[in-house]
């Protein structure tokens, strides 16, 4: 379970990334969500930004703040004082455009309904992050087609324990768009769904702390609704008022 890089070829491959992404000029002047006729999902995963604007709205205190830290893998789960939303990582985050993690379900659905959406469906997000909906989607993506990972053809460009330019979680649009143009479906961070077995709720799209395998879309990674962990994060979806 250790994460493991090589350090020289983790700066060439950054230098190559960064190169890219001054070229690619990312995340300006895209929409927040992505809309697929009568529903839209969130483009990235939810960040700290957006859920700091929450949190100042409803004065929301998370569990991983009352309850002494959020958990993350060591030798089991391990609980992480200080560790929570505001604090991912145990210091004050890079960029407030990382995802807000150290969230159990209800409280990544509550923001959702602060937001004015839900959590998605496992298949809502199985849709969206494998086929390609859009009418006239950009090169090289072709309508209709269904991509054996969220970033098309190869996993490569998402966030995973692969060689990648990010160590842990990466912020909202840095890595490559993938399917329907949205981002981090696959890696980065795991997301609920409202997809439940018992008590259980399933997360997709596998993590930075993981490989590639756990991006794909028969992973059936359930979780306890009431569990919180740095790698575990989410997006929102949103019902949109029907064509007439
Ligand atoms: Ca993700």
């Amino acid at each position: 379970m250790i994460k493991v890089k090589a350090c020289t070829r983790y700066f060439r491959v950054s230098i190559a990334w960064l190169a890219l992404l001054s070229l690619s000029g990312v995340s300006a002047q895209v929409s927040e969500k992505v809309t697929f006729g009568h529903w839209a999902l969130d483009r990235t995963e939810v960040t700290i930004g957006q859920f700091e604007r929450y949190v100042r709205a409803t004065g929301t205190v998370t569990r991983a703040e009352k309850e002494g830290g959020g958990f993350e893998y060591g030798a089991g789960w391990e609980r992480r004082p200080g560790w929570s939303w505001r604090r991912p990582d145990g210091a004050v985050p890079a960029s407030a455009d990382l995802p807000a993690v150290h969230l159990d379900f209800a409280e990544a659905q509550a923001y959702c309904r602060w937001a004015g959406g839900r959590l998605p469906s496992g298949s809502e997000w199985q849709k969206a992050g494998f086929t390609e909906l859009r009418s006239s989607p950009p090169a090289p993506w072709v309508k209709g087609r269904t991509y054996a990972w969220t970033t098309g053809d190869s996993p490569q460009g998402a966030n995973t324990s692969d060689t990648d330019p990010w160590p842990r979680a990466a912020p909202a649009g840095v890595t490559r768009a993938g399917v329907n143009g949205l981002y981090d479906m696959g890696g980065n961070v795991w997301e609920w769904t409202t997809d439940a077995q018992g008590s259980q709720r399933r997360t997709v799209g596998g993590s930075w702390w993981y490989g590639p395998v756990q991006m794909k879309s028969d992973v059936q990674a359930f979780k306890p609704a009431d569990f919180y962990a740095v790698y575990i994060g989410f997006r929102c979806a949103f019902d949109l008022p029907s064509p007439t």
